[in-house]
């Protein structure tokens, strides 16, 4: 377990250090070579397509700390769909069920179980975002539109990414409304206080066998992302199994979108049980940032979020050497199981929670950083093992 973690980070950290060689440019200096057809000022909304929105809601509002923003439905004059607005720092959430069989919302959520359908992006103009990605080769989803009530007007369009997943494009000039026309403000007696939870920092695509690499050029070439970092089946395993991973990013960081693929190993790689399970391609976990992760993590987990197992007591005697000094105490991170990592840049914190659906398809990470734009290489070994354990009790081997 020791040697391994070291192994992995030294593997890690040359690939880092081989690549900055060719080129010495920092993570800042490689997004900044990110083409600039396509400013994105950040995620506006994630949506999911779930089976039954109205619970989903009372999940995220009581367990992950969201709070009531806004609804669509029946009693809004929406016929075919229900959809709550969650938010919690600047990560807005939307739920969505579709009320007949015959609903594509229905359809989706028959197929992938839970999962999200739509990750948007918030964008100075939405039909310059459209024209430039389909004339790129991106396949339309929406057309531009624009939306208008009497607190002002919302344009968005949207494309297909990997599998059925979507990137809406959303232009919110001066709009002031709860969320955007067609909803309306949704007042709850029922407000959980928050957890801490501030941005999306990145959302990962699972795809299939051999599409790592056509979807990370999709991402260079319809959206204008660079890739920032790799890593290869080398580098991502465990005794078992195996995976390869590419981070793209947008020109100013704000979007980042890691791709996962399968890899050859001696049991079934997790990323290939998700797309069995996922029934295709979709987002894999959101990570989210926070400022004070033991607070954070202690609070989800008083509220029932459950969290992948922590590493061996081993892991803990070599943060010291393998990380440096943290402001955190180590013992706390134990406790709670919290991962650390570091680059040439700073460290960073982070931990993940099992699926939260029945299928084994979506989780969540929780991160911190302290200065680090990595994704936490030295802690692969580590999580894979852990991930593993679940995925054993599964069967899904
Ligand atoms: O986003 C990342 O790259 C890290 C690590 O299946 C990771 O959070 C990568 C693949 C995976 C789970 C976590
Ligand atoms: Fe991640």
């Amino acid at each position: 377990m020791l040697v391994y973690s070291q192994k992995i980070l030294i593997l890690a950290s040359t690939d880092i250090k081989v690549k900055s060689k060719m080129s010495t440019l920092t993570f800042a200096e490689k997004i900044a070579q990110a083409e600039n057809f396509l400013p994105i000022n950040g995620t506006d909304y994630l949506e999911f397509y779930v089976g039954n929105a109205k619970q989903a809601a009372h999940f995220y509002k009581t367990a992950f700390g969201f709070q009531s923003v806004a609804y669509a439905g029946p009693e809004t004059g929406v016929r075919d769909r229900a959809s709550y607005v969650l938010q919690q720092g600047k990560i807005r959430l939307v739920l969505t069920s579709g009320l007949k069989s015959d609903s594509s919302i229905c359809e989706h959520q028959k197929k992938h179980g839970d999962g999200v359908k739509i990750l948007a992006l918030w964008v100075d103009d939405a039909e310059k975002a459209f024209e430039e990605t389909t004339k790129r080769g991106g396949k339309p989803y929406l057309e531009p539109q624009t939306l208008t009530d009497e607190f002002g007007e919302v344009k968005m369009s949207g494309i297909y990414t990997y599998g059925e997943t979507v990137h809406m494009f959303v232009e919110r000039k001066n709009y002031n409304g709860a969320f955007m026309p067609g909803y309306e403000p949704w007042k709850s007696d029922y407000n959980p206080s928050d957890v801490g939870l501030l941005y999306v920092d990145h959302c990962v695509g699972n795809v299939g066998w051999d599409r790592m690499i056509p979807t990370v050029e999709w991402y260079e070439k319809v959206m204008g992302f660079v890739n920032i970092l790799s890593f290869d089946d080398k580098q991502i395993n465990t005794e078992y199994s195996a995976l390869m991973s590419k981070v793209m990013s947008n020109g100013n960081g704000f979007a980042k979108f890691p791709i996962n693929e399968p890899a050859e190993g001696q049991r079934k790689s997790q990323v290939e049980e998700y797309l069995d399970f996922y029934e295709g391609e979709g987002v894999q976990h959101i990570a989210v940032a926070t400022k004070d992760i033991v607070k954070t993590v202690t609070e989800l987990k008083s509220r029932g979020i459950e969290f992948l197992s922590p590493p061996p007591e081993a892991y803990y005697e070599m943060i010291p050497d393998r990380v440096g000094n943290i402001d955190e105490d180590i013992k706390k991170l134990q406790s709670l199981g919290i991962l650390v990592d570091c680059d040439e840049e700073g460290y960073l914190l982070q931990i993940f929670t099992k699926p939260v659906e029945d299928r084994p398809t979506l989780f969540y990470e929780i991160i911190e950083r302290h200065g680090a734009q990595s994704f936490g290489a030295g802690n692969f070994k580590a999580l894979f093992e852990a991930l593993e354990k679940e995925q054993e009790k599964r069967g899904n081997l």
